[in-house]
């Protein structure tokens, strides 16, 4: 018998410990990110974890689901109430993995996409790298305008004419001023294309009515993740409409065909947070794009250069700077340095950077997302833009500036927005 494996039990329980304490310490702008309730934390950690159920709720492939399929079927209920959608899918365990099914469902090896490419801020799952190129679409990219930071709609509109594409495809990871779907779903269904919109970023946002509503402005199909600005567990979601005979092929998409059991715990997860969002969601959006463009003007106002001027800087929980003025290495630079001050997030390529230069782009990417859900007000994004021009603009010392944000950061330890804790 092999002796002192407990020893490996022992680091993997300290090392969440110490990154559950550091995280608690430090400002979390990662865009993607943010933390549930205790009350989600329990559904996850729960002993739905140890359980089979593939299929749809009270049909199952498995016995002993009695309990699960009342909680499904609740997260059902209570996501097409969120959405407004005729079908809700709880089931996809990821973002990717709620497009893969889409790909799958609605389309066949060797038709066209159009999709938002990733140097324009669209996601790596819609690429001919991922899983729509995996899916053998032929992928199409929207014409982007840098000026506006958006899709061209006009080129859009006459490149959806000449490559009559089988799906359309909105939404991406940078993301900070909704897509013209209104303008450009007509012309797709002109062409018989789907539209899909994934709303990974900006769910949390669309479920508190504070960004557009992608299914009234022509969408067929939204799918998301569901712990970026909808503040769950980590998983993926599917709502959509009843878009007549395909709906099935959708479905049979999700099971069998890229998922054979869900994960039951982060889908009773998904369930809770959809009723904190039904309770609470217009609140806490409202008051993300606040602290986004609170945000916005304060790093101005420090000496940044933020992207989207003439647009209001931000319709999002995203602010996106231009760092390229401050050092050769850009947000290769920024990140890092930031990181040691304890103001944790991303550099970004902007639309206008060449791909070499992705480990060095010009861009840091801000989510104001998970600040907020622990209580953080618009004078609270000045104290968090004054850190960063300490760190960027002043150089001064990161470390002496992490001091500061540690004591900053002690009045803002609950997520609110929740059963639990209520309204900050
Ligand atoms: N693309 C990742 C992000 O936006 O951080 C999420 O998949």
């Amino acid at each position: 018998m092999s002796e002192g494996y407990g020893e490996y039990r022992n680091k993997v329980l300290g090392f969440i410990e110490e990154h559950e304490k550091w995280r608690s310490h430090t400002v979390n702008l990662i865009a993607s990110e943010n933390v549930t309730s205790p009350s989600v934390k329990r559904a996850v950690a729960s002993g739905f974890m140890h359980k089979y159920a593939e299929g749809w709720p009270r049909q199952r492939y498995y016995q002993g689901c009695k309990y699960v399929d009342e909680v499904e079927l609740i997260g059902v209920d209570l996501f097409c109430r969120l959405f407004k959608s005729d079908f809700a899918d709880l089931r996809p365990v990821s973002g990717t993995n709620a497009n893969q099914a889409v790909f799958f469902g609605l389309t066949q090896p060797g038709d066209k996409a159009i999709v938002l490419h990733t140097s324009h801020g669209g996601h790596i799952s819609h690429m001919p790298f991922g899983a729509a190129g995996m899916r053998g679409l032929e992928v199409h990219t929207w014409p982007f305008d840098n000026e506006a930071f958006n899709i061209d709609v006009d080129k859009a509109a006459q490149l959806i004419r000449e490559v009559e594409p089988k799906i359309v495809v909105f939404g991406g990871s940078l993301f900070p001023f909704p897509h013209p779907v209104k303008e450009l779903a007509p012309v797709a269904k002109e062409v018989g294309a789907y539209v899909m919109y994934d709303a990974a970023h900006v769910l949390g946002l669309i479920a508190g009515g504070q960004f557009q509503d992608p299914l009234r402005e022509g969408v067929d199909v939204i799918t998301a993740s569901t712990h970026k600005t909808f503040p769950g567990p980590q998983g993926g979601i599917i709502v959509y409409k009843n878009f007549g005979e395909d709906v099935a092929k959708l479905q049979w998409a999700i099971f069998p065909g890229v998922l054979s059991n869900h994960h039951l715990h982060h889908m009773a997860g998904k369930v809770i947070t959809a009723a904190e969002m039904l309770e609470y969601g217009e609140k806490y959006a409202e008051q993300v794009v606040k602290n986004a463009k609170a945000m916005a003007e304060a790093l101005v106002e420090e000496g940044f250069k933020v992207v989207g001027e003439d647009r209001g800087y931000t319709e999002s929980h995203q602010v996106i700077v231009d760092v390229s003025d401050l050092h050769p290495a850009a947000g290769g630079w920024a990140a890092p340095l930031l990181e040691e001050a304890g103001i944790i997030l991303n550099k970004n390529l902007l639309p206008w950077d060449p791909l070499e230069k992705v480990n060095e782009p010009s861009g840091l990417r801000i989510g104001v997302q998970e600040m907020t859900r622990v209580g953080m007000k618009e004078d609270d994004m000045k104290e968090i833009a004054g850190f960063m021009k300490r760190v960027l603009i002043d150089r001064e010392d990161p470390k002496k500036v992490e001091r500061d944000v540690f004591y900053f950061r002690q009045n803002f330890q609950r997520p609110y927005y929740s059963f639990d804790y209520g309204l900050p």
